[in-house]
């Protein structure tokens, strides 16, 4: 498993269709978090001068892509999705020892690259704007979309494949340049995607990818007057300073900014199912999914049978590197986030609440040099403590205990955020409602949180986001603006509004 520094190898940025180190000749290092000994790779240390390149870059490829008529972009979009599919299980390999999810969810992943590729191809062929009567006679009125120009794409590592995919297949679907900066956890996942998306046939310079810090790659793209639209996905405070920067140049800036995601299990649920959900959604992944579920909110008939059940299958839960086909929860990102679960943990236990399961990092035998934490439970939580408020992103489940659906239903919207949320019920009725009343952008009817399909809009409300939706089509409004075109053919002057009269 172990490599040493001089095997593992080095990778640049790609700029106009050629990988080039950083001007500044830096590099830093990725390593997987299962095993901290396996060096993945070098990769460009950006700056300024570098994320300039790659505008310059996009600027130049930018008139001919945008020319070219949308169904053509869409033939290399397809090619692209199946380059992907092509390259599914090296890539989802890739991406385990990168970032250490197991391997199933790293298909999926890769999968999810697939399935919104194939769906921008096709938008290639819709793209659909308004064909509407105008109010006066013999004149037309349509609607069109039209690109933005530069797309900014700024992207975690949770899903080093399928979020850059998300952004990067609306932008440039739509007839928009795009310079990517991945997330510095998982920089060999995207330069593996863009590698590919030159190999499909994307013109050079159409898509430009930059490593490197936030502050010194992802400050510059926001900043550069030239990168007109930004899409971020990450934490909130991030979000919250690339809104503030974009807004004195009026950028266009979608974010996604997580979760404090509730799943609400009344009396009535099928216990079976529900436990099977809360444990995919909240241990999936690790816990880190902006969608993964944080806070199981439990009416009180059910609470002890379904807490039992829950501590029962968390301990028996095999840790271990995603590669290996036994294991259920690999490692998290890194020391940090280790170190944030661990507190959060003490944090939760001053607030009053019982450690039911876990609590603590893993580090027996096998897992010594990777950044386990036991999948761990917190019973008693009470809605406004920090562990039911504050995005954790890692193993730790806050048990919120409840009386009926109206204080199901106030615990669940009781935060600051609003992505995804989840009910299990078997009555119809109290399933509509909760469809009805959950303040996210997402609500799930006995599902568990996670494992939004790329077909329809994804993300929030609240502190979620700035109110843009990712995949479907609506994730054509973040990389477009409409162009309103009348054309009078009466032969005279008619004046709207006033001749209609
Ligand atoms: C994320 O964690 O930011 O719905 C994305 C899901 C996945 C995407 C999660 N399809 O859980």
């Amino acid at each position: 498993m172990t490599q040493t520094a001089v095997e593992a190898p080095t990778f640049g940025n790609f700029i106009g269709g050629d990988w080039r180190p950083a001007e500044s000749g830096r590099t830093f290092e990725s390593r997987n978090p299962a095993d901290t000994r396996d060096l993945i790779g070098h990769f460009a240390a950006s700056d300024a001068a570098d994320v300039a390149a790659a505008v310059r870059a996009a600027e130049e490829a930018l008139p001919g892509w945008r020319a070219m008529p949308a169904p053509k972009r869409g033939e290399i979009m397809y090619a692209f999705g199946a380059l992907l599919a092509e390259h599914k299980e090296r890539l989802a390999r890739e991406m385990t020892r990168e970032m250490g999810k197991v391997l199933a969810e790293a298909r999926g992943d890769v999968q999810e690259g697939v399935d919104i590729a194939f769906l921008m191809a096709g938008e290639g062929r819709r793209m659909f704007g308004d064909t509407t009567p105008s109010e006066l006679p013999d004149k037309w009125a349509m609607s069109i979309r039209q690109p933005i120009g530069i797309a900014g794409i700024i992207t975690p590592w949770n899903f080093p494949i399928a979020i850059p995919c998300w952004k990067m297949t609306a932008a440039l679907i739509t007839g928009n340049a795009v310079v990517l900066k991945p997330a510095s956890d998982t920089p060999h996942c995207a330069a593996l995607l863009v590698q590919l998306m030159g190999e499909a046939g994307f013109p050079p310079g159409v898509v430009n990818m930059v490593t490197g810090s936030g502050a010194d790659v992802g400050v510059p793209i926001v900043e550069n007057p030239d990168v007109n639209v930004i899409s971020f996905t990450g934490n909130g405070e991030t979000g919250v300073d690339i809104s503030l920067r974009g807004a004195r140049r009026l950028k266009r800036i979608s974010l996604e900014l997580g979760g404090k995601n509730a799943i609400a299990v009344m009396a009535d649920a099928d216990l079976d199912l529900a436990v099977d959900g809360i444990l995919w959604s909240a241990f999936g992944t690790t816990g880190q999914r902006c969608t993964a579920c944080s806070r199981l909110i439990v009416d009180e008939p059910v609470a002890d049978d379904l807490v039992g059940r829950l501590v029962e299958r968390a301990a028996a839960m095999r840790l271990g590197s995603g590669l290996e086909a036994t294991t259920e929860v690999g490692p998290l990102i890194n020391g940090g986030a280790v170190e944030r679960v661990s507190s959060y943990v003490s944090v939760g236990t001053d607030e009053g609440a019982r450690l039911a399961v876990g609590g603590s990092p893993a580090k027996e035998g096998e897992l010594a040099n990777g950044h386990f934490f036991s999948p761990t439970i917190l019973d008693g939580v009470k809605p406004m403590d920090r562990v039911a408020q504050e995005e954790i992103f890692g193993p730790l489940l806050s048990v919120i205990r409840v009386d009926g659906y109206e204080a199901a239903a106030m615990a669940v919207n009781g935060t600051r955020y609003g992505l995804s949320s989840s009910i299990y019920t078997r009555d119809t009725n109290t399933a509509f409602r909760a469809m009805r009343d959950f303040a996210t952008g997402i609500v799930y009817v006995n599902a568990g949180t996670i494992g939004a399909e790329t077909h329809l809009p994804f993300g929030g409300i609240k502190g979620t986001g700035n109110g843009h939706r990712e995949a479907g089509h609506a994730a054509l409004d973040t990389f477009t603006e409409w162009k309103s075109i009348y054309v009078d053919y009466s032969g005279r002057l008619q004046r709207a509004q006033i001749d209609n009269q």
